[in-house]
């Protein structure tokens, strides 16, 4: 799958390309991420990226020209069509099932993170296919939600999660969960200042565990996510 982030701010990407399960991916060429700064794109004097919004008010607005010339520079480098996403608080807000499908259907994605309030809306008319909202909290900017929407697909990009985390692999699976919460997790050492594991989990009985773990995720959902409950689809 091929990525490519449009930004202001491309070093954000750079830890992230890096490390962890997402630098695996980009090492082992199963993903190809690459930024796109409009500043570079910019033919002004002053290589300007923003300006005054027409109307008044407070702040500034991408302007047009540099984030169309970046997406067309994505696009080439793509060599193929692509998939437009602007994270944006007024795109749709997004969900597991979402990041299924975006991995699933798309092969190439294009992804534009915007700064001050937001870019022009001829940017939008002209380039996107859909607008991603990660939830109802005011951020500085579109890319922590570009990252954590490109963390949320590679899980299911075959090959990114090894066998053991695979992400539908067994009963420990993010789909034996079926849309629940976790089960309560414990590691050594059996006894920390003198609080103790679930003797359940000691007894080697896995049938046991099973059930338990099972039920600890259902009262835990039920606690703290009663609408995943009622709105499961089993
Ligand atoms: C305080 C500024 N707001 C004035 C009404 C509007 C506003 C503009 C730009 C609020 C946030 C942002 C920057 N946010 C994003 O680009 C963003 C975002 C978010 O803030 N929350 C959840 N998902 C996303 S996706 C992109």
């Amino acid at each position: 799958m091929k990525l490519a982030l449009i930004t202001l701010f491309p070093d954000v990407i750079e830890n992230f390309k890096a490390y962890g399960v997402t630098g695996r991916a980009v090492a082992e060429n199963k993903i190809d991420l690459q930024s796109f700064n409009p500043r570079d794109y910019a033919t002004d004097k002053h290589r300007t990226v923003d300006d005054r919004p027409y109307g008044g008010g407070p702040g500034m607005v991408m302007r047009c020209e540099p984030l169309i010339a970046a997406v067309q520079a994505a696009r080439d480098w793509m060599k193929d069509e692509a998939l437009v996403v602007y994270l944006s608080p007024q795109g749709k807000r997004l969900v597991q099932a979402r990041t299924e499908e975006l991995a699933v259907e798309e092969q190439n994605l294009i992804l534009i993170a915007g700064r001050y309030e937001g870019i022009d809306q001829r940017a939008i008319d002209n380039l996107v296919d859909e607008e991603i909202s990660i939830g109802d909290y005011v951020l500085s900017g579109g890319e922590l939600p570009a990252l954590v929407l490109i963390d949320a697909i590679l899980r299911h990009v075959p090959g990114v999660l090894g066998h053991a985390e695979s992400a539908g692999q067994d009963s420990f699976s993010e789909e034996a969960l079926e849309g629940g919460l976790d089960w309560p997790h414990y590691t050594r050492p059996e006894v920390f200042e003198g609080q103790t594991v679930p003797k359940v989990l000691l007894s080697g009985d896995h049938k046991l565990i099973e059930k338990w773990r099972s039920q600890q995720a259902t009262a835990k959902t039920r606690k703290m996510r009663p609408d995943l409950i009622l709105n499961r689809k089993n």
